[in-house]
């Protein structure tokens, strides 16, 4: 895993776009992102009874699996959103990156590989994209039915409910000082 402040060009998404200014996983955590580091299977499992998620599916994002819908399905993934539940995705294979806001509304670039785990807290604005392998397949934990409807950012978004919360529980401080886990 590699976190870094995501340096903006026109180049494809896909590429590193790495500013070279890298950042800890606690200021991931003091925006509700917990990066879990190079762990495995059984770790994952503790981590799912403990949070009450039952249920998991894997998802492969590569042109050969996707066809015809690889690229719009990539734009979808890189369209910036939030989501009114968390998103918790255990990487089996492959790389990718994961984009989160961060305080100051600035990309903060998140690469995964296998054995990565991350946890997106509802109401953060997000994207995804897979590196320049163009390959990565994931478990997608979820609790009841799998919750992921994209709500595109706009200005009316500021008001959705899972994000106001989000926005209040950053500003008071209410996630934990480090939420890491490292093997
Ligand atoms: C998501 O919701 O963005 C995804 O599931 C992306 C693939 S998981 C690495
Ligand atoms: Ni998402």
């Amino acid at each position: 895993m590699l976190i870094y402040e995501y340096e903006e060009s026109n180049a494809d998404p896909r590429t590193p776009h790495n500013s070279g200014k890298y950042l800890t996983a606690e200021v991931l955590a003091a925006i509700g992102v917990e990066a879990h580091i190079r762990i495995t299977q059984t770790t994952v499992d503790a981590l799912a009874i403990e949070r009450g998620y039952s249920n998991w599916d894997e998802v492969t994002i590569s042109r050969e699996k996707m066809g015809d819908q690889y690229e719009p399905k990539l734009a979808i993934f890189f369209e910036e959103h939030l989501h009114e539940d968390e998103e918790i995705r255990f990487i089996l294979d492959g790389a990718g990156y994961f984009d989160v806001r961060g305080a100051d509304d600035r990309w903060i670039r998140i690469k995964v590989e296998g054995g990565d785990l991350v946890v997106l807290p509802s109401g953060i604005w997000h994207r995804f994209v897979v590196d320049e392998g163009d390959y990565i397949r994931a478990m997608r934990l979820f609790k009841d039915g799998p919750k992921w409807t994209p709500l595109t950012r706009s200005a009316g978004m500021d008001e959705n409910k899972a994000r106001q919360e989000y926005v209040k529980d950053v500003a008071e401080g209410r996630f934990p000082a480090s939420a890491i886990t490292t093997m």
